[in-house]
């Protein structure tokens, strides 16, 4: 078996392709099939190790899909990537990730760390798929309102240790496993930050660590527009050598090539 470590060695970058209408960072440009297609191509070809393909937007405030409409968006585009961009699949859904893995899904993205669908751990159990953990607290629609911890970095270290013992009871070998601490998903922008700076805290789990800090709302912020929905490249860049100076492994991140130069930049010096 390849460790997910060995895989996805450190520093990798997931490249980001949502299949939707409405995501807060890319704002459906990649929604129609070919779009995505050949965003996915350009992401490979400026080092992405792997590309994470997304049918159903968990933006603030955002709204579920069915089975059938996130089918609909993601298949056509595995099935052109097939063999040729390796992928991962953003989805909540048995169903969704098994059609993926079975059009050659690598590795099942799920930011509800299989509290979402009960039928996903043993689906995962079942394949020889990797598996993004991620912390959220509450969900999409709701989770901004008014996110509340008493220590944010040692209550998403502790929700992350107990879904990986869930998954890893579950049949999924932790070699597969990492963990993410879901920026942006349940946190104020304070609260962002201070995970941002404890992150050895998650990095000490001892599995790799997966961090989606691109374009995130908490960058634009930070940076002073109070109704900012989402933060510039260059603080993305920023955050990305944070998260990396203390140990994340994989970045999930919009502009590929400047955070492959960052990286590769961040990675000599260290
Ligand atoms: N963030 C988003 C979606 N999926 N998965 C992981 N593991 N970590 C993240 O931080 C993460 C994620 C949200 O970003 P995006 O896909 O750009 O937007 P939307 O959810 O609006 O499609």
């Amino acid at each position: 078996m390849v460790t997910l470590a060995e895989r996805f060695p450190r520093p990798s970058v997931m490249g980001v392709v949502n299949v939707t209408p409405d995501s807060f960072s890319d704002g459906g440009v990649n929604f129609r099939p070919e779009d995505a297609v050949v965003s996915a191509r350009k992401m490979l070809e400026e080092g992405a190790a792997i590309v994470d393909v997304g049918g159903e937007s968990t933006r603030p405030g955002s709204e579920a899909v069915s089975l059938d409409e996130e089918l609909r968006r993601v298949v056509p585009v595995l099935e052109a990537l097939q063999g040729e961009v390796p992928v991962s699949i953003d989805t909540a859904k048995a169903e969704v990730a098994q059609r993926a893995i079975e059009l050659g899904a690598e590795l099942v993205n799920d930011v509800t760390a299989l509290r979402g669908d009960p039928e996903l751990a043993g689906m995962v159990a079942s394949s020889d798929a990797y598996l993004c953990l991620m912390h959220m607290q509450g969900e999409p629609r709701t989770m901004q309102l008014d996110p509340q911890y008493d220590d944010v970095a040692g209550e998403v270290a502790a929700f992350l240790e107990e879904r990986l013992g869930f998954a890893v009871d579950a049949g999924i070998p932790e070699e597969r496993i990492c963990l993410d601490p879901g920026f942006g998903f349940g946190k104020t922008v304070l609260q962002n930050f201070e995970l941002l700076g404890r992150l050895g805290v998650i990095v000490q789990l001892g599995r790799p660590v997966l961090v989606g800090l691109s374009r995130k709302r908490s960058l634009g912020r930070i940076l002073g527009d109070p109704e900012a929905t989402t933060g510039p490249l260059s603080a993305s860049l920023a955050a990305a050598i944070e998260a990396y100076e203390r140990g994340a492994a994989i970045f999930r991140v919009h502009d590929v090539r400047e955070h492959v130069e960052a990286l590769t930049v961040a990675k000599a010096v260290g």
